[in-house]
């Protein structure tokens, strides 16, 4: 029987390796915990430049899911590029018959360099199948501006879009402040309310920081931690991805 725990990154591969499902399992495996994969996409892409992207068959994600469910019992789960609708409702079933303890949704849209990686029909099934879905939801602020409906510039707003999140179902929303100006603020909505989580802002940029940053906030959740602690910690591991010259991308 296998005791250790472990998280299952259901996301795109970014063959650079700065974001996608090799980010996802770095952040998990500095953890301490095991990775496990399920592919929804390949992407061609560098941190600069991004070409295209193919979906998995269906029936390979759908197994694959099923499969490390099976072999790998009270996996969390973390899913990143879903990119068409049909993916999102093979996550959203899963997530239903697999009963995963902590599912946290990254609802990736459009990465930085500006490209969709997922299409507008598998936008609105993350908000209608996924969100409702999540422990733990970890949007940017367009992100949560694009599934909350309303605009989203400042930490107002953030709550206000959170609250919406969470009133369509997430447990908990932690809209992520890296478009603010000054410090990097994120705002947690829960059960208990908003609560603010600083970090001094870290100068230049890293590719694949929300990849990660969720990443991380579903390995520490796997190992106890509550949302708060884990989102923390979390922030501590992107953090420390920016004094490491080879993540670096500017
Ligand atoms: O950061 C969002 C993201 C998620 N997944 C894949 C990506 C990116 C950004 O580039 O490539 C595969």
């Amino acid at each position: 029987m296998n005791k250790t725990a472990t998280v299952m990154s259901i996301a795109g591969v970014d063959p650079s390796g700065g974001a996608g499902i090799f980010a996802d399992f770095r952040a998990i495996e500095a953890t301490g915990v095991r990775a496990l994969g399920a592919v929804t996409a390949l992407t061609v892409q560098t941190e600069h430049s991004f070409f295209s992207y193919e979906p998995t068959s269906e029936k390979i994600l759908r197994t694959t899911i099923r499969g490390m469910a099976e072999a790998f019992p009270g996996t969390a789960v973390k899913t990143g590029m879903l990119p068409t609708p049909d993916i999102v409702g093979i996550v959203a079933d899963s997530i239903d018959e697999l009963s995963f303890p902590h599912v946290v949704i990254d609802p990736v849209i459009v990465a930085s360099v500006g490209a969709r990686l997922v299409n507008e029909a598998a936008e609105r099934a993350i908000g209608e199948l996924l969100v409702p879905r999540a422990d733990l939801l970890t949007p940017n602020m367009p992100e949560a501006a694009a599934l909350a409906g309303i605009e989203v510039n400042d930490l107002a707003s953030m709550e206000k879009a959170g609250r919406i999140l969470r009133d369509k179902g997430a447990r908990a929303v932690v809209v992520k402040g890296g478009h603010l100006d000054g410090d990097a603020v994120d705002v947690l909505i829960d059960a208990d309310g908003a609560h603010t989580i600083a970090a001094p802002r870290q100068p230049g940029s890293v590719h694949g920081t929300g990849c990660s940053f969720a990443a991380s906030c579903a390995a520490h959740l796997a190992q106890g931690k509550t949302i708060h602690e884990a989102i923390v910690a979390a922030k501590a591991f992107v953090s420390s991805l920016f004094s490491e010259q080879r993540w670096r991308a500017d």
